[in-house]
């Protein structure tokens, strides 16, 4: 059988499809680009991205472009500035890139830096290491010539004073808006970004997935990349998008594979957790996929000069 046809007709539900060793048979999808976002906030992100496209920028440059518009935009409230703090009231952001030739940037437990995912690509760029953390992914952003601010705005300080008061624990769900931005350029090379301030009221020193490469965001430019958005701690214990992405490969295709990676999360918790996951994907042939455990889900789709929302409902 022609892979095509095998992609067309193997993955229904949870079987296992046949394995497929090498990906290198998925037809690039070209002169088609495709911008696919986390959440409503994906659609401004999208915008921007498309316009670097336009202007002949490449897929990693449209993904910075696009997470950096939530990171600037104090209504966000769980990316950048105005991102809700820890229990402490200290905003620590998390981001991370990769770019179609699987080179990738990150840091974590960033403090009073706006743009995260820009500090996450010099880190790729400019650096001999992956990843820099707290106080020192500051110091070299500080090298880098980022400015330093308060992220703190007024709406997220009396937010977090009023949360002080009950210390009710926030689950990430309640306080989503992780953008993860994935790419596929006209050469049909592919790249992603993900940046989040996180949980709300999280241990002072906690961090996420979408910092890990891997967890948060994954691109493999032979076979399809993927991102993750919702429980942090469940996608790192399954290496989330690394999975979607090895599925992708195996055969499956990319909403099956979103579906079987969270499938795996679904049944480490007898069938019923009580938070939520969500993953996209993009196959290199330009087939897209999503999926979510529960409640429901919103996407942002750019292609063919159009960029909408969609929804979809939960697994379970
Ligand atoms: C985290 N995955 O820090 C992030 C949170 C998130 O939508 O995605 N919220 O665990």
């Amino acid at each position: 059988m022609k892979r095509r046809d095998f992609l067309k007709t193997s993955v229904v539900g949870f079987a296992a499809p046949t394995i497929l060793l090498s990906g290198q048979e998925i037809k690039t999808n070209n002169n088609n680009p495709i911008i696919l976002s986390t959440w409503s906030h994906g659609l401004p992100a999208n915008d921007a991205g498309w316009k670097v496209l336009q202007n002949g920028g490449s897929a990693m440059d449209a993904a910075e472009a696009g997470a950096r518009i939530p990171e600037a935009d104090p209504t966000s409230t769980s990316v950048g500035l105005g991102g809700l703090p820890d229990e402490k009231g200290n905003v620590t952001l998390d981001a991370c890139v990769m770019d179609s030739t699987g080179n990738a940037g990150s840091v974590a437990f960033l403090q009073n830096i706006k743009h995260p995912v820009s500090v996450a690509r010099k880190v790729m760029e400019d650096t001999k290491h992956v990843m820099l953390v707290g106080e020192g992914a500051r110091q070299f952003a500080v090298s880098q010539g980022f400015e330093e601010m308060d992220l703190l705005t007024d709406e997220s300080l009396e937010a977090w004073e009023k949360w002080k008061k009950k210390r009710r624990e926030m689950t990430p769900h309640e306080t989503h808006d992780t953008i993860s931005v994935l790419v596929q350029d006209k050469n049909g090379d592919l790249a992603g970004a993900c940046t989040t301030s996180g949980w709300a009221y999280k241990l002072h020193g906690r961090v996420g997935d979408s910092p890990i490469i891997g967890a948060g965001l994954f691109v493999d430019n032979e076979i399809g990349c993927a991102a993750a958005t919702g429980l942090g701690e469940e996608v790192i214990k399954t290496t989330g998008s690394f999975l979607v992405v090895e599925l992708m490969r195996q055969g499956y295709d990319p909403t099956a594979a979103c579906k079987e990676a969270l499938h795996r999360v679904i049944k480490a918790h007898n069938g019923n957790p009580d938070f939520q996951i969500a993953y996209i994907a993009i196959r290199k042939d330009g087939k897209i996929g999503s999926a979510c455990i529960k409640w429901s889900f919103e996407y942002a789709l750019a292609r063919g000069g159009e960029n909408k929302l969609y929804k979809i409902k939960g697994m379970i």
